[in-house]
């Protein structure tokens, strides 16, 4: 099924000028290696080739012949081709590759090499991608290396198999028939994720279950670790902080305790000697009733350098996550993390890495930076992205995330100097700092096309490719999914890839326009539930975001507020903190706005939030109709599945249109501006609407 193939469709080609050219350039593959990576590669390439040229290359193994593929790491080559490559190896990391165009003897090659076999592979990945793209193989000069050291998904997998957010499906992981069950999908899975540079995965949810740290469990993480090891994945787990508790049989968790070091200690050397590259574990720790070293009057510091320690030895890392917020400050949620974590500044192990969320808040459809960016210059830092659409509409809804990723990437901190970008912070540019990562939260599960939306797709395969290269533009990500899962047709890419760019700002329009946030409904997050106000903490109830009012709407973070613009660097800060110069797409996450004030626009707030409203449902009727259009690009299944979920996707938005104007109209007394469509039920309608199956919760 075409579905299940993702962009790793290496689908026939029919162009005979471009097979022949092809053809004229690849007479067989040499390879100089013989590592489980290599023969992954060499694999790979031969199968790829075949399929999309309807040919048969063979693998030969002596450096012979004329128009080859030559695979092979660094300390294989002959010395020709190592003389061919030059210094080219100066250029890249332990996880880089070149793809270069040689003449030996007057014959020519195509070299694809690394200083390791993960190169290579990577290499061929790359490689491959331009032979799907119906793009020239002539004087190749390809050189690329990742620019973290860590790009891994978080999935938030539970141990019965239920995904927390997860809307495709149930996890992966059948934990009940490993370790001796290899599911064929786990294969899958490796090389999915090889073929965007992902090197890292967490198994389990940061909401954790200590039984994962059992041996009954570690020799099941055993086993998908031997999976994903020649694919260059390491293997991580959520460490739960009361584990010494739950399954040690200790009395407390305190990270002072001796026994309780001792006991994480052992655990590390256990883990380690199954899984010898073990990459260590990811930490929800005093978050959302999470159990944490301040159980025991102790400090993130203490609880990240005590798991630290125990890893440190075998080379392990800690992600620690900055997700923090207390029910007992209840004067602005945006502003806790920053308040706690940056004063650990420089205090933590130099093995453990801070995981930060893009945003400040949580994963909205848009948010401004997380002020901590920048903020903790003697820390590593990662950024946390979420994958899944929790907030975006589930996998019922097309959103292009890599714009959403990159806008946050792009973002100026002004921390150090003008320039000083999400992404250099992130990629270690700035602090020189060795250990770098970028998170995603992943959107995988069993369904047969992996992530529920065959679009959502493209949100894995973007955060790849961002992981990767942070500065890449989400345009050309778009392009590049397009034809390797779709189809090279220019009629085609033109119109679809314009339609993912724009997906995201639509869903911003038709959810939470101008910088509103947070106003889904409670609990799963499905729809929106502006009026919701009855939950026990505060922070938990959207009328806390948008604190609508007959005076306005808006949540006012400035001086005259909360004062979290104060987080940012001046620049920023003056930036945010004046409601003139604040850019409109935050408006409301830093000011409380009159309802007439006037917008750059010249309409008022009220009239520009409804407009906003229809622009975002009006968007979706426009992807609806670019979508029609494409019926003879596309096999059926994938044309009517979209087909489908962009029709619920219309309805939600309006939706979403519907039920929050009713509810923001009851404070600002004003009639819908002509061109706003009324509502299709009323407000109490809307509000009766109750989802307690919503998936993910
Ligand atoms: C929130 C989710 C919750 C997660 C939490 C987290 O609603 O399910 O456990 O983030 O990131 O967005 O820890």
């Amino acid at each position: 099924q075409k579905d299940y193939k993702l962009w790793l469709q290496y689908e026939k080609k029919t162009d005979s000028p471009i097979i022949s050219d092809y053809l004229s350039n690849i007479k067989g593959i040499i390879a100089l290696e013989n590592t489980a990576t290599s023969k992954i590669a060499q694999n790979e390439l031969q199968i790829a080739l075949n399929a999309m040229l309807g040919s048969q290359f063979q693998v030969t193994v002596k450096p012979e012949g004329n128009h080859k593929i030559i695979l092979g790491s660094k300390l294989v080559l002959t010395p020709e081709i190592q003389k061919a490559i030059g210094s080219d190896f100066e250029r890249i990391n332990e996880e880089g590759y070149i793809i270069k165009s040689v003449s030996i003897k007057n014959n020519k090659h195509i070299v694809i090499t690394g200083k390791k076999d993960i190169g290579v592979l990577y290499g061929v990945y790359s490689f491959l991608r331009l032979v799907q793209m119906n793009k020239s193989i002539k004087n190749l000069h390809l050189i690329d290396a990742p620019k973290t050291n860590i790009r891994i998904l978080n999935h938030w997998d539970n141990l019965d198999r239920t995904v927390e957010r997860g809307y495709a499906g149930f996890s992966l992981w059948n934990w009940q028939k490993l370790p001796d069950f290899i599911d064929p999908r786990y294969i899958d899975y490796a090389r999915a994720n090889a073929s965007i540079g992902i090197n890292g995965t967490v198994l389990t949810n940061v909401n954790a279950n200590a039984l994962i740290l059992t041996p009954q469990y570690l020799e099941k993480v055993e086993a998908l670790a031997n999976v994903f090891r020649p694919y260059g994945i390491k293997v991580y787990l959520t460490a739960r902080f009361s584990a010494p508790i739950e399954i040690g049989g200790l009395k407390t968790a305190d990270p002072k305790d001796l026994d309780v070091m001792n006991w994480w200690k052992n655990k590390a050397k256990e883990i380690y000697k199954r899984i010898p590259d073990f990459g260590g574990f990811l930490v929800k720790a005093n978050s959302e009733g999470q159990p944490g070293p301040q159980n025991y009057g102790r400090d993130h510091v203490d609880g990240a350098n005590m798991l630290a320690d125990a890893v440190a030895p075998f080379g392990g890392v800690i992600m620690w996550r900055a997700f923090v917020y207390s029910e007992h400050d209840a004067n602005d949620r945006a502003k806790q993390a920053y308040a706690e974590f940056v004063p650990y500044d420089g205090k933590f192990r130099d093995n453990v890495i801070v995981q930060v969320k893009n945003g400040a808040i949580d994963f909205q459809p848009r948010e401004p930076f997380h002020p901590i960016f920048g903020a903790m210059p003697k820390t590593p830092l990662m950024i946390e992205f979420q994958i899944t659409q929790e907030y975006l509409g589930f996998s019922t809804h097309l959103v292009f995330l890599p714009k959403l990723f990159q806008e946050v990437l792009e973002s100026d901190t002004f921390q150090k100097e003008k320039g000083t970008t999400v992404a250099k912070i992130i990629d270690g540019s700035l602090s020189n700092s060795k250990l770098t990562g970028i998170a995603g939260v992943s959107n995988i599960g069993n369904d047969v096309n992996w992530t529920g939306h065959p679009f959502a797709q493209a949100n894995w395969y973007g955060f790849g490719r961002q992981a990767w290269n942070p500065d890449l533009d989400a345009e050309v990500i778009a392009d590049e999914w397009l034809r390797c899962t779709f189809s090279n047709d220019e009629k085609f890419i033109k119109p679809v890839a314009a339609m993912m760019i724009k997906s995201r700002e639509a869903v911003v329009n038709y959810m939470t326009p101008l910088g509103l946030h947070h106003i889904m409904d409670t609990g799963h997050h499905y729809g929106p539930g502006p009026w919701v106000s009855d939950l026990s903490r505060p922070e938990w109830n959207p009328v806390y975001y948008h604190k609508a009012d007959k005076n306005g709407i808006g949540f006012d973070r400035s001086k005259t507020g909360t004062n979290a613009t104060a987080q940012y660097a001046p620049e920023v800060e003056k930036l945010f903190d004046n409601l003139e110069t604040c850019p409109e797409n935050y408006l409301l996450w830093f000011h409380h706005v009159s309802w007439d004030y006037k917008l750059k626009n010249g309409q008022t707030l009220w009239n520009s939030l409804a407009f906003k409203y229809q622009e975002g449902v009006d968007q979706v009727k426009e992807m609806q109709d670019t979508w029609n259009k494409t019926g003879k690009y596309v096999d059926k299944e994938r044309f009517k599945e979209v087909q489908m979920l962009l029709d619920i996707q219309y309805k939600e938005a309006k939706w979403w249109r519907d039920a929050c104007l009713l509810y923001f109209q009851q404070y600002s007394g004003k009639e819908l501006p002509v061109g706003v469509e009324n509502a299709s039920h009323s407000l109490d309608y809307f509000k009766s609407l109750k989802f307690p199956f919503a998936p993910g919760n």
